[in-house]
């Protein structure tokens, strides 16, 4: 496989509300971000993942753009993103930003001329359709914030689509004026200087043009069989690749829901020229049913069983990327680990050795390497997330508890990880000089990154050492396009697994209990690379592993 810049990278993602407030209005901005950018260097990411900085009236907090050629201005101004742009590229970080497409604001000028009548000339960029002989919505679909896709317009009387919000109508990519219309914006932003796109929901974009009821019901959204993968998607991504992406050296990750290992091939395989990877929704998809609003619990074994299913359908088939976490979802040490003081760290460690040992480019949500944690509300008014309100009123109207729709939100909100990032023991953990937007973890004072940095066996300095495991000339290919192997996928409290080549062979190990656990196995051990915990094992045989305990070693596997 040809090489990538983007093989070994590894990705820091940036929430800009929830990083860090250079002006006290209570709201992460970029001047904040551009203050913070030696973190982001120590840490040894190369690449920003900078969620929507665009005009919006943030009823979705960016993920509704209003103008795509504007900067919010309570994020900054052009000039700061210039210089946010500059001043990474002196540290040898890209950025990429997050290209939000399959929909805009309802306030985005194109939609307020397309909403305008029937007859305007942006009428079709956008999915208008009329309603049934009943008048009811032309068809079942649902949406992932309110219980319909449809919402009627009185003067028009024509529903428009919004797979998400009604304030965020879906646009018609059927219409080439609104696929050439975006292949500018990412023309605009690539000439800026950035190295990529996140594509929001890029999978959603191709909507059958008979738009049939669902069939489906309860595996999620309903609808999702039509408008998830639909094969129209993969032309608008060629023709995107041809006209926009081929002319840059970028890269460029589909947030794709709803897709399998096959689908994955299908965008991320470079003979294909779609994309140069997907985020799949398997592994955290685990302990919930999202859509229902309904907690499972977290099984080792089917974690293990998807992980190993994507890394190797897509080994020399596409490209992996890898992540516990993001801006949708809970905290992963609060999630996956245990996010108690006695194991906060450890878990934490343990959780990003197993991913970054694995193939893909790995994805790392802000405040993740200082191992931040859920924090928990006892009312709904304290959740600022519109998908935390919808998820709330849909647990009541089944019967269930306010306290069981809290329970569910205190796991699972998307709040989670958008309270501030704490950066050091001062007022506001040093987030903001103001009042924060959303509410800051009272444990800022334990959990802060100036803690985190000054102390050499913290969450943070062990991230550093996955990172510059991965960019290692050692070991860096071998863990970057190694094969990759699960060992006894039976274990249901350890995750070990091996990446090898021709010249040498990783074992990675995992407790993934509060247990203390001894495991043997055959490989011979020749060097301990990397740990969470203090004493060194010499032998594989009876190996003993602390509570959470994690290794990456160099074995001879040779027998
Ligand atoms: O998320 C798409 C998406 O599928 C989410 O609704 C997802 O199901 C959920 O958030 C995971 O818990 C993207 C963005 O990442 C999200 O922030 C936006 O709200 C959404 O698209 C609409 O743009
Ligand atoms: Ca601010």
């Amino acid at each position: 496989m040809e090489r990538k810049w983007w093989h070994n990278a590894v990705v820091y993602q940036i929430y800009p509300r929830s990083f860090c407030d250079s002006n006290a209005d209570g709201v992460g901005d970029i001047p904040g971000i551009i203050s913070k950018l030696s973190h982001i260097e120590e840490l040894g990411a190369n690449v920003i993942w900078l969620s929507p900085v665009y005009a919006s009236p943030m009823k979705d907090n960016g993920y509704d753009i209003s103008d795509y050629y504007e900067i919010a201005p309570e994020y900054g101004s052009m000039a700061d993103m210039e210089e946010l742009i500059t001043e990474c590229s002196k540290r040898n970080i890209r950025i990429i930003m997050d290209l939000v497409a399959n929909h805009t604001s309802e306030q985005h000028p194109w939609f307020i001329e397309s909403k305008s009548s029937k007859e305007n000339e942006k009428r079709d960029w956008y999915i208008w359709k009329p309603a049934k002989g009943d008048g009811s919505e032309p068809n079942n679909w649902e949406s992932f914030f309110t219980k319909k896709a449809w919402t009627y317009d009185n003067a028009s009387k024509q529903y428009y689509l919004h797979l998400f919000a009604p304030s965020q109508p879906d646009l018609n990519w059927h219409n080439p004026q609104v696929r050439q219309a975006i292949y500018q914006v990412m023309h605009f932003w690539l000439r800026k200087g950035i190295s990529g796109f996140r594509m929001d929901v890029i999978n959603m974009i191709a909507k059958p043009s008979d738009f049939p009821d669902a069939t489906i019901f309860d595996e999620g959204v309903a609808g999702w069989e039509h408008w998830a993968n639909n094969h129209g998607c993969h032309q608008y991504l060629r023709e995107m690749y041809r006209e926009v992406l081929s002319h840059y050296d970028v890269l460029t990750v589909g947030e794709t829901p709803f897709t399998t290992p096959l689908d994955g091939r299908y965008y991320s395989h470079p003979a294909r020229n779609e994309l140069s990877m997907i985020f799949q929704f398997d592994h955290v998809s685990i302990d919930r049913e999202e859509h229902n609003a309904r907690a499972l619990p977290f099984s080792l074994l089917e974690y293990k069983q998807v992980m190993s299913k994507w890394q190797l359908a897509l080994h020399g088939q596409g490209w992996n990327s890898v992540y516990w976490s993001n801006h949708d979802q809970p905290r992963a040490v609060s999630r996956y680990g245990d996010d108690s003081p006695r194991y906060r760290e450890t878990s934490a460690k343990m959780l990003a050795t197993v991913l970054h040992c694995m193939s893909g480019t790995p994805y790392i949500y802000q405040g993740e390497e200082i191992a931040m944690t859920n924090q928990c509300f006892s009312d709904i008014s304290e959740y600022n997330d519109l998908m935390a309100h919808f998820h709330y009123q849909k647990i009541l109207a089944r019967g269930d508890s306010k306290q069981q729709a809290l329970d569910f939100l205190n796991r699972f909100s998307r709040d989670h990880a958008r309270c501030p990032v704490h950066w050091n023991k001062h007022e506001n953990a040093g987030f903001s000089q103001g009042v924060p937007w959303l509410s800051i973890n009272p444990n800022y004072l334990d959990i802060n990154a100036e803690t985190a940095r000054a102390n050499p066996n913290s969450t943070f300095h062990h991230y550093r050492a996955l990172i510059a495991l991965r960019q290692s000339p050692q070991y860096g290919d071998t863990i970057t396009y190694g094969h990759y192997q699960l060992l006894d996928p039976e274990d249901s409290e350890v995750y070990a697994y091996l990446r090898y080549d021709q010249h040498q062979c990783l074992l990675i190990v995992a407790n993934f209990t509060a247990k203390h656990l001894e495991r043997s196995y055959q490989e011979k051990l020749l060097e301990v690379l990397l740990s969470n915990i203090s004493n060194t094992p010499t032998r594989l045989t009876g190996l003993k592993l602390e509570p959470y305990a994690a290794l990456v070693m160099e074995v001879d596997a040779t027998r």
